[in-house]
């Protein structure tokens, strides 16, 4: 079969949150691009993963267009509660930061809302793609090559190419001396999709001697719950009641009720902290979990991998639009300072809330004293508000086409 030859100004990797919203932005200023996904439109939309979105966030997706399901369907929370000890303790954000928030709202409606407006724009996105490769990295046209879903070489000279393959892409490796930082933790999360009314108005992070619980949720009629479990454990031993009765265990406070109901669906995570850098190689451009994941402890992933995709499609815009390389130039580095903010902080949420299988009692005796701490002193309490609520929030100014 012959080889089909295509021009983009900017190629993606990857239709997650952060390729969709890249290729989205970019239409804003007037940027063609080129999405390229390997899973399925339904794949990508059903995929169950973050849930919280930061204040700045949530402005971000209303000033481009994507707030109206978020508007109708987001549940607004002002604060946590943060369970220890048999104590229930409440955080109040909007008093200890002046008014900020948070919202719940799931990823998988984010995705199908980008989806949406993509296609309705006439935007360029191919689903089932596979082999995918680039070339000519350190040149002002880099080449996108792939298989269509119909065994179809593509290659597509580009300007710019955007790797937002999360983080088993492609993307990262074909970037030469990287540095990385990791640390893996030794525990997972197992997430349940429940169906029944959430027990809680806001979110309960409790630290159990049994290891840690979050009861989060998706809408007031589905729950979302997870639970701390050893590594690589098998989904098949958690059945359905055992979870329910750990959940019961780990969460239980006196008066309080937690409602049961039919689980819809359940995975387990492995917990990491991750950061590549430079998150840039010539005309590649790293965004999101194809640079850099944090433990979901801190609800952070999601909101840095949009962050990175506002300060790249900015930065495009300059460099596509009116030849100047300086935001490009700048990006990583700018990326990188948030990304490190959001690193320590969901290190340090996971640190405090979790059970460590060789953990002795002095450090579960550090943890709750932190944990008193946070729940006792105004400046500590704030600390964990304006981090949770979002530090580094970016706004998105449109250049001028
Ligand atoms: P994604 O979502 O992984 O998307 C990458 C896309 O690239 C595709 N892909 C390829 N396409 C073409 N060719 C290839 N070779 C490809 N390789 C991969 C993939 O199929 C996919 O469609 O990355 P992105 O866009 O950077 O988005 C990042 C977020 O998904 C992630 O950070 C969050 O889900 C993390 N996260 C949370 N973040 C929050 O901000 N708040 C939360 O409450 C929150 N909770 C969570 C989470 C992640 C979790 N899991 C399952 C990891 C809770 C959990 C349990
Ligand atoms: C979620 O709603 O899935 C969620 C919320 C907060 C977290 C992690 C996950 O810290």
């Amino acid at each position: 079969m012959a080889v089909v030859r295509g021009r983009t100004q900017v190629g993606i990797v990857g239709a997650g949150p952060a390729g969709l919203l890249l290729s989205h932005l970019l239409a804003l200023s007037g940027i063609d691009s080129l999405v390229i996904e390997n899973r399925t439109r339904a794949y990508c939309e059903a995929r169950q993963r973050a849930g919280l979105l930061e204040a700045g966030t949530v402005e971000l997706l209303r000033s481009v267009g994507l707030g109206e399901r978020l508007d109708a369907e987001g549940m607004e929370h002002g604060g946590i509660y943060l369970q220890f000890a048999g104590e229930r303790h409440h955080l109040d954000f909007r008093e200890l930061t002046g008014g900020r928030w948070v919202t719940i709202y799931a990823q998988t409606e984010i995705v199908k809302d980008l989806f949406a407006a993509r296609l309705a724009a006439g935007g360029a996105i191919e689903f089932s793609v596979s082999g995918v490769s680039m070339s000519g990295l350190t040149t002002d046209t880099p080449v996108l090559s792939y298989l269509s879903e119909t065994g179809q070489r593509h290659e597509i000279t580009c300007d710019v190419i955007a790797g937002c393959d999360g983080f088993h892409g492609i993307s990262r490796p074909l970037i030469p001396d990287l540095s990385v930082w990791e640390r893996a933790y030794p525990y997972a999360w197992l997430g349940i999709l429940a169906e029944v009314p959430p027990s809680t108005d806001e979110l309960i992070y409790s630290r159990h001697e049994e290891g840690f619980a979050l009861h989060t949720m998706r809408t007031p009629h589905i729950s979302r719950l997870y639970l701390q479990v050893p590594p690589d454990t098998p989904i098949e031993s958690w059945p359905d009641d055992r979870i329910w009765a750990e959940l019961q265990h780990r969460l239980a406070l006196p008066g309080w009720t937690l409602k049961e109901g039919p689980i819809l669906e359940k995975a387990v995570t492995p917990m990491r902290s991750f950061v590549a850098a430079p998150m840039r190689y010539g005309r590649l451009f790293l965004a999101g979990d194809a640079a850099h994941i944090v433990p979901p402890t801190g609800a952070k992933g999601l909101n840095l991998a949009l962050s990175d995709v506002v300060v790249l499609a900015t930065a495009f815009g300059e460099l596509l639009n009116r030849g100047s390389p300086a935001l490009a130039d700048a990006y990583s580095g700018t990326c990188l300072a948030r990304v490190w903010r959001a690193t320590h902080f969901s290190w340090w949420m996971t640190s405090m809330l979790h059970v460590a299988p060789d953990q002795d009692t002095f450090e579960s005796q550090l943890q709750l004293s932190q944990l008193r701490y946070v729940t006792s002193s105004r400046a500590a309490a704030t600390t964990l508000a304006e981090n949770y609520s979002g530090y580094h929030p970016v706004r998105y100014n449109p250049p001028p086409p």
